[in-house]
């Protein structure tokens, strides 16, 4: 750390010690990408340089979180789709204290380091889901947002918000180029989720060039039309700007958000700053020097951080401790009223399954006779339906050829808006929103299964890769003789 007195604002407005501590905050984030990626020689820069105001805002302003417990269940999340930019978020993680350490970030990109080239989920303290392969985190936010209403309407009870908590995402042109954001984007917009809010770095530039040559959609009328709830911010530097925008999507209950950010990749860079050049390589040394000048930062050694730019950070463990203390009085105050619910909300959370829930599953010998897969796959989410209230999910449009909407007592309930428990979610086409979708769902307290058939597993083969950091999961999909996967012998 370094003693460092208020540096020189970027910007003329910036006239007030409230914003130029905005000043020295965002460009903290800053320079921290741009000396890890130097001293990694590898990675990607310039899409922190762009995007640091609107992650500035979001983690200080309205992200609920307690870096000293990044379990609490109801934190909110936040999800780094445009994974390329990961420093972003390591910078984020150690400015509000989680348990990354300044010598990791040193580290980034190195061999055991725990800060590596792409989130990883479980690695790191505090990123949520890996991510790297483009779209995918994009839907992954949506799974969270339909997990957290599927939990909400089954244990919310009057004056007891136990689950009511965000999901936010960074988003960039990649992602949105992507098919499977567009298929997750409609389901969300389909199903209203209201406490799910993208910022989108919309800079315009991709990795081999504009996004004039690729990318010429007019995304804020496209999202309107999926329903969702669209905003400008027409500079993205600008943080009351950015702060606005954020609280007219949050006051938005019934419309995911999509904040459209212009900004410039590698702001700051003389020689760099709106360029596709060097995507994914460090700026030099004399760049990072010069962009340091230009944003008005001290010549330091690399990875200094003012100590004001810290303490503010910092805020975040006190405010996140007494968030969390606030949510377990809540929910000790539950237990007295709803003991049952707040058992099962536990048990869900640690994973636990009831008691003897495998005793339920229907044998099948061969001398019963031949049967279809999906035949047999129905049979056995019926039985266990009543067994496992918390068991979501559904088909592409397929029910009831492939007997995946939950048969018996619970069945009539459909996942839909106004949501009141219901757990058979239809997709649509969404095959690939429904399988990047669905593991979020699975390690958030529901278990998730969807159906389809073997040859669709290739739109969803992509995201193996994925699932295969995330715990808890029952993979029921692309197996043909696990229940709920429904693939047809007999078409
Ligand atoms: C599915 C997928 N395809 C390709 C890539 C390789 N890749 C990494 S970043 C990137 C594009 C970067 O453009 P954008 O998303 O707009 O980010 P920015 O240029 O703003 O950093 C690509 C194609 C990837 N990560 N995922």
């Amino acid at each position: 750390m370094m003693n460092h007195p208020v540096i020189a604002p970027l910007s003329e407005t910036a006239n007030s010690s409230g914003q130029v501590l905005d000043q020295l905050c965002v460009n903290a984030l800053r320079v921290l990408a741009m000396d890890a990626v130097q001293q990694a020689n590898s990675g990607h820069p310039r899409l922190p340089l762009g995007a640091a105001p609107m992650a500035y805002v979001l983690w200080t302003r309205y992200l609920r979180h307690n870096p000293a417990n990044p379990s609490w269940p109801n934190r909110d999340r936040f999800v780094l789709s445009a994974g390329h930019g990961s420093m972003l978020l390591y910078g984020l993680l150690y400015l509000t204290g989680y348990d990354l350490s300044l010598d990791e970030l040193t580290r980034f990109r190195q061999w055991g380091s725990r800060a590596p080239g792409h989130p990883e989920r479980g690695l790191t303290p505090g990123v949520e889901t890996t991510t790297g392969p483009l779209g995918q985190g994009f839907a992954n936010g949506v799974g969270l947002a339909m997990a957290e209403r599927f939990l909400a309407a089954h244990f919310n009870r009057p004056g007891y918000p136990l689950v009511d908590h965000y999901t936010y995402g960074l988003v960039s042109d990649g992602d949105l180029m992507e098919g499977v954001s567009a298929e997750a984007a409609s389901l969300a917009g389909h199903l209203g989720l209201g406490k799910l809010i993208y910022l989108y770095d919309q800079n315009g530039i991709s990795l081999a060039g504009s996004t004039a040559l690729t990318f010429s959609e007019n995304v804020m009328a496209h999202f309107a039309a999926y329903g969702w709830q669209v905003e400008q911010v027409e500079d993205g530097n600008d943080v009351e700007a950015l702060d606005a925008a954020l609280e007219r999507a949050r006051a938005d209950e019934t419309h995911p958000s999509l904040i459209c950010v212009r900004t410039h990749i590698g702001y700051g860079s003389p020689h760099k700053q709106g360029t596709f050049e060097a995507h994914g390589a460090p700026l030099g040394e004399d760049e990072v020097r010069l962009t340091k000048q230009q944003l008005g930062w001290p010549e330091t050694s690399p990875f200094s951080v003012p100590d004001e730019a810290l303490a503010f950070f910092r805020q975040a463990l006190a405010q996140g401790a007494a968030q969390e203390a606030t949510w377990q009085q809540r929910l000790e105050a539950y237990r007295a009223d709803y003991p049952a619910l707040a058992d099962a909300y536990e048990r869900v959370l640690a994973g636990d399954l009831p008691g003897g829930w495998e005793s339920v599953i229907p044998r099948f010998a061969p001398g019963d006779g031949p049967m279809a897969t999906r035949k047999a796959s129905g049979k056995v989410l019926a039985a266990l339906a009543p067994h496992l209230w918390n068991l979501v999910g559904g088909s592409a449009d397929l029910n009831p050829s492939t007997n995946t909407a939950l048969a018996g007592r619970l069945s009539a309930t459909t996942y839909l808006p106004p949501f009141s428990g219901g757990r058979t979610c239809y997709t649509g086409r969404s095959r690939g929103s429904m399988g990047v979708g669905r593991p979020e769902c699975a390690f958030r307290g529901a278990r998730a299964r969807n159906g389809g058939y073997p040859e669709w597993a290739g739109l969803a083969w992509g995201l193996d890769r994925l699932w295969s950091y995330l715990p808890r999961l029952l993979r029921l999909h692309a197996s043909p003789d696990a229940p709920g996967s429904a693939h047809g012998s007999g078409r």
